[in-house]
């Protein structure tokens, strides 16, 4: 069985922008403008990106979505030591036109106020943004296939260091597992909501809604075949983007999605879709591992020592908890984990910062 769309995503998703104010349908608001305000110099124009592709990316502007390209060259005000494109999906950029051919040049970007970055599979240093100026995620969880708790909590740490509010989704409720609800709801440290959907019967969608972040944009993650298109169809009340079957044995999706993309709901508020990925790696933090382990963060203060690693260390209320049995072993070896694998990565960038300031050095 496949329900594949009969709808390429592009062309239906650039409908979508047809609207009277395409900007405000985007999100822009007073906060935006007064960001992108040192930008937009001269005639540039306000823009935000709605998908990128090879060789160019789609804007949209005041009169709808259109076709562009990044041109940000050694103007770029962003830092680009951090990630691996100039240009993300949900970035608000300053354009210009193309005197040449007429196409629109994204020539500045906007500060990235609360972002979707992992590490870039391919440059581990590096940080891949996967949703730019997202106000909420939506990782998504489709309960017909195995949990791996580490892929949650993957997700919920990339949220809070990216300043970004977690929702967590689990789809196909309509296939009746219980047992998978379960388990996917004792991984949810607490003040995270979860919440169970169908789009086979419709449930769940309205408690989604609700959650959204009015006038925001809220991004989607998970792996293929998560349900994450679905998602948005189900919002958007319509068939839009395309979903793709799974895999009968393994439930494995077959990455139907291919580019991120923006889409419009409502007043402002947007989502953002992505392709499902593997790979979550963490990329730095500040923060954002405390935030996902609050659980084991309270317990460490009441530590025999200050700087307990709970790991085997005397007086350490995190293994006592494990002990007593109030806290999973579990969520304490994902956290020890998570937090060398940051560990590992500060290493090799201090390493390379050092290597890097030893070939800048003046030769004697
Ligand atoms: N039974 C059931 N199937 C669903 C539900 N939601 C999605 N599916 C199916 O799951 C499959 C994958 O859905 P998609 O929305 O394409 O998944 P995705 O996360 O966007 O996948 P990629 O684009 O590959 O990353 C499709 O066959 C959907 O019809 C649901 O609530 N119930
Ligand atoms: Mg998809
Ligand atoms: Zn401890």
């Amino acid at each position: 069985m496949t329900d594949v769309d009969v709808l390429g995503d592009g062309e239906a998703v650039a409908d979508l922008w047809d609207l009277d104010d395409p900007l405000a349908a985007a999100g822009w608001n007073d906060d935006v403008a007064r960001d992108l305000q040192p930008y937009l110099t001269g005639d540039r124009r306000p823009a935000r990106v709605a998908r990128i592709e090879y060789g160019g990316c789609h804007l949209v502007t005041a009169e709808g979505r259109t076709p562009g390209v990044g041109r940000l060259g050694r103007t770029s005000e962003l830092d680009d030591d951090r990630s691996d494109t100039p240009l993300a999906v949900g970035d608000w950029v300053a354009t210009e036109r193309d005197k040449s051919d007429d196409r629109l040049l994204a020539v500045a970007v906007g500060p990235r106020h609360r972002l979707v970055g992992r590490r870039d599979p391919s440059r581990e240093l590096l940080e891949q943004v996967l949703a730019s100026n997202v106000e909420a995620v939506l990782v998504v969880h489709a309960l017909d296939r195995p949990l791996r708790p580490s892929r949650i909590e993957r997700s919920l740490v990339i949220a809070h260091e990216g300043d970004v509010r977690p929702i967590v989704v689990a789809t196909k409720a309509d296939l009746d597992l219980p047992d998978a609800w379960r388990a996917l709801r004792d991984e949810i440290p607490p003040g995270t909501p979860v919440v169970a959907v169908s789009k086979r019967d419709g449930r769940g969608f309205d408690e989604l809604e609700a959650l959204l972040p009015r006038g925001g944009t809220t991004a989607l993650i998970g792996e293929s075949g998560a349900g994450k298109s679905s998602i948005v169809n189900a919002l958007l009340g319509r068939e839009l983007l395309a979903t793709g079957a799974v895999r009968g044995t393994d439930a494995k999706g077959r990455h139907t999605t291919t580019a991120r993309e923006l889409v419009p709901l409502h007043g402002g508020t947007c989502l953002l879709d992505t392709p499902g990925t593997r790979e979550l790696g963490l990329v730095r933090d500040t923060g954002g591992l405390d935030a996902a382990f609050v659980d084991v963060v309270e317990l460490g203060r009441t530590c025999r020592f200050t700087d307990c690693r709970h790991d085997r260390e005397a007086g350490c209320s995190v293994l006592g908890a494990v002990a007593d049995g109030t806290l999973p072993e579990a969520r304490r070896v994902s956290y020890l984990e998570l937090r060398a694998e940051i560990e590992e990565l500060d290493e090799k960038r201090e390493k390379r910062e050092q290597r890097l300031g030893e070939g800048r050095r003046p030769r004697p």
